[in-house]
């Protein structure tokens, strides 16, 4: 009667079953309370009546911009069912019931005087009645969370399952067979957790990132894929394969360890950004095998199309509707159920999802995967909901583009050809970070960044671009064709000086190696039991590994320091074959940034004219190996010694 009705992840503020269960049994009269190690089920003895398994979103909030909020319950037996409140406070309509009985939508309209607690609703049919749980949560501090990334940020990409094991007791969770957890496969499960990240939040604070970016925390399938294909036998330790967008991986922990974990990094004045993925799902879902509707997906496990991943079609307003349908209703992968956001119920479930983990837990920033492949009223949906209820938050897409043009276009504050703005926040800048990456390996010339950066032009701000060093989809700069240390250097310097929000990847600042994926996510030395080096101590750290981190500390150091590399403009000064100089300008100051790739001293002179210095106005040396210089003659001329980037501030 009570099979497979166990309540995943219950949110640690919803009250413990028990408590509920004194109160649901008065209102139940004859119908059997079970309460077994965490499953619990509120059911009718007869078999035909309605059991409920999962109530999606378990909570909400009174006075909320969503009102009435639009639950998505999962059970048996519901055909034909009336739902009911059991409190005054909250009012249920437009109930749709659907799938043979397995799903029930339900809108619930919320008092703005109710108070936190438990709402719970019951479902009525002739053969029974059962108990929905739910709950109305209090609001966190806006003060202190909900603030949104800006410029002044650094953000610091981690993934959760590779960069520390602060928990051994949760490396083998229930459905999780041996080789799930097999360190010496880069695919499967490393241990990596939230308690890992909370153990050393002082590391991140100390190399001066101010925001961390986790891969998703939704919950993954446990078990192993076995084929005969290069990529297995794998796991979903990455996060990206949903089959909870209400649960938390319980690799890495659970909800109150991951709000613990926010509410500290808050305390040292870390941001904390999460990784929704709203495009689609893990082939593990239950909603694979039996969708709430039957336009729940772009068709179905066994009959969908693959994305070509032909992502102009989708820029050009000459794209025919055949090849946009595959790329916006084509699945990522056969195992990845792509998300129909065209059917209502659909986007404002995944609206509503992804407001409650902002409520829940106090992020202030969103990244969201794959965003080219939903439906761009669904972004500046989503975008304003978020905004309207938490004003400050921020949400960066992943439009995975060499093509400025294409990042332009998705990103917000802007109207495209079809008439729609995304109000996107922000994007991750691909197309400078391909240049970059060309340029510091030396397979292109320095004045290519400036060619580059004239296509910022494209973009209503480019300032709100995301300026990404590295990232776990893509090759670490250190085993590039050409890479050196040099080059890993000044590629950093370069993309924490440049406008826009800055973007590492862990293991970025200790000059990690690591091929294509999964080579590029390896363990963070020191993060893991039995590691015989520990990266995250200086003392510990190789010459190479130290240099880098020392060097990527100090030009966060100088960008916190002057409000121009943060807020400024950016005016070109030089640039040649092998060097690059570029000002930053605000009402406070003007900073000098200079990039000499080439391998001997270099001499470049700059019209003092450009940024307004006169005769004599001395330029002070913000970095270690500039080296003093004036204005003369109407002309700052500048020696920057080889392989080195170099600061100055024009006074
Ligand atoms: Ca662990
Ligand atoms: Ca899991
Ligand atoms: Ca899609």
């Amino acid at each position: 009667m009570c099979e497979g009705s166990r309540i995943k992840n219950r949110p640690s503020r919803v009250r413990p079953a028990r408590a509920l269960a004194g109160r649901a049994l008065k209102s139940i009269g004859a119908s059997l309370l079970i309460l077994l190690a965490g499953v619990v089920c509120f059911a009718d003895p007869q078999a035909n009546s309605p059991s409920i398994i999962k109530v999606e979103p378990p909570s909400w909030w009174a006075n909320h911009t969503v009102n009435p909020v639009r639950l998505l319950i999962r059970g048996k037996n519901l055909g034909g069912a009336r739902v009911t409140a059991t409190r005054p406070q909250t009012v249920v309509s437009d109930v749709r019931i659907t799938s043979g009985g397995t799903y029930l939508f339900v809108s619930l309209r919320v008092s703005q005087s109710a108070q936190p607690g438990e709402y719970p609703l019951i479902v009525e049919t002739a053969q029974g009645r059962a108990t929905v749980p739910f709950r109305l949560n209090r609001a966190l501090d806006s003060r202190r969370n909900f603030q949104g990334i800006t410029t002044d940020d650094v953000i610091y990409l981690i993934m959760t399952d590779r960069f520390s094991d602060g928990d051994v007791s949760n490396n083998s969770p229930a459905g999780a067979p041996p080789d799930a957890g097999d360190r010496r496969n880069p695919r499967a499960y490393h241990g990596g957790d939230f308690r890992g990240v909370i153990n050393h939040l002082s590391y991140l604070k100390d190399l001066g990132v101010t925001a961390i970016w986790l891969t998703p925390w939704y919950d993954n399938w446990n078990g192993v894929n076995n084929c005969d294909k290069p990529w297995c036998p794998s796991t979903y330790y990455h996060g990206y394969h949903a089959i909870d967008y209400y649960g938390v991986e319980d690799h890495f922990g659970d909800l109150q360890t991951l709000r613990e974990l926010i509410e500290k990094a808050h305390t040292l004045g870390l941001k904390v950004i999460q990784d929704q993925v709203a495009n689609h799902i893990g082939s593990h879902h239950p909603w694979a095998g039996n969708p709430p509707l039957e336009n729940w997906f772009h068709g179905t496990m066994q009959n969908h199309l693959l994305d070509k991943f032909q992502n102009s079609v989708l820029l050009s307003p000459h794209g025919n509707h055949e090849e946009v349908r595959n790329t916006l209703d084509g699945w990522f992968s056969d195992d990845m159920p792509d998300m129909n956001q065209d059917e209502p119920e659909v986007a404002r479930y995944e609206i509503q999802n992804s407001l409650w983990w902002v409520g829940m837990t106090g992020i202030d920033g969103v990244r969201q995967d794959t965003i080219q492949y939903v439906p761009r009223f669904f972004i500046r949906d989503l975008s304003n909901a978020l905004h309207r209820q938490y004003p400050r938050m921020w949400m960066v897409g992943e439009v995975f583009e060499r093509d400025a043009a294409q990042t332009a276009f998705f990103i917000g504050e802007h109207r495209g050809w079809d008439g729609i703005d995304t109000k996107l926040d922000s994007d991750f800048d691909f197309s400078l970070w391909n240049v970059s990456l060309a340029v510091f390996t030396d397979h292109a010339p320095m004045r290519t960044l400036r060619d580059q950066l004239k296509y910022d032009a494209l973009y209503p701000d480019p300032s709100r671009l995301t300026t990404m060093v590295n990232n776990h989809d893509t090759r670490r700069f250190m085993s590039l064709e050409g890479a050196s240390l040099e080059g890993a250097m000044l590629h950093t310097a370069f993309m924490l000086t440049v406008r826009g929000t800055p973007q590492l990847y862990s293991g970025e600042e200790i000059a990690m190696e690591g091929k294509d994926d999964p080579d590029n996510r390896r363990d963070f030395p020191g993060g893991f039991p039995g590691d015989k080096h520990n990266a995250f101590l200086a003392n510990q750290r190789t010459p190479s590994q130290e240099r880098m981190w020392q060097w990527t500390h100090d030009w966060i150091k100088l960008r916190r320091e002057h409000s121009a590399i943060r807020q400024g403009r950016l005016v070109d000064l030089f640039y040649d074959e092998d060097a690059y100089a570029y000002a930053r300008r605000n009402s406070n100051e003007t900073v000098i940034i200079v990039i000499n790739r080439s391998a001997n001293e270099k001499k470049i002179t700059i019209p003092a004219g450009a940024i307004e210095l006169r005769d004599g106005a001395p330029l002070v040396p913000l970095s270690g190996s500039a080296r003093n210089a004036t204005v003369m003659s109407g002309q700052i001329t500048l020696i920057v010694p080889g392989r080195t980037a170099v600061a100055y501030r024009a006074s």
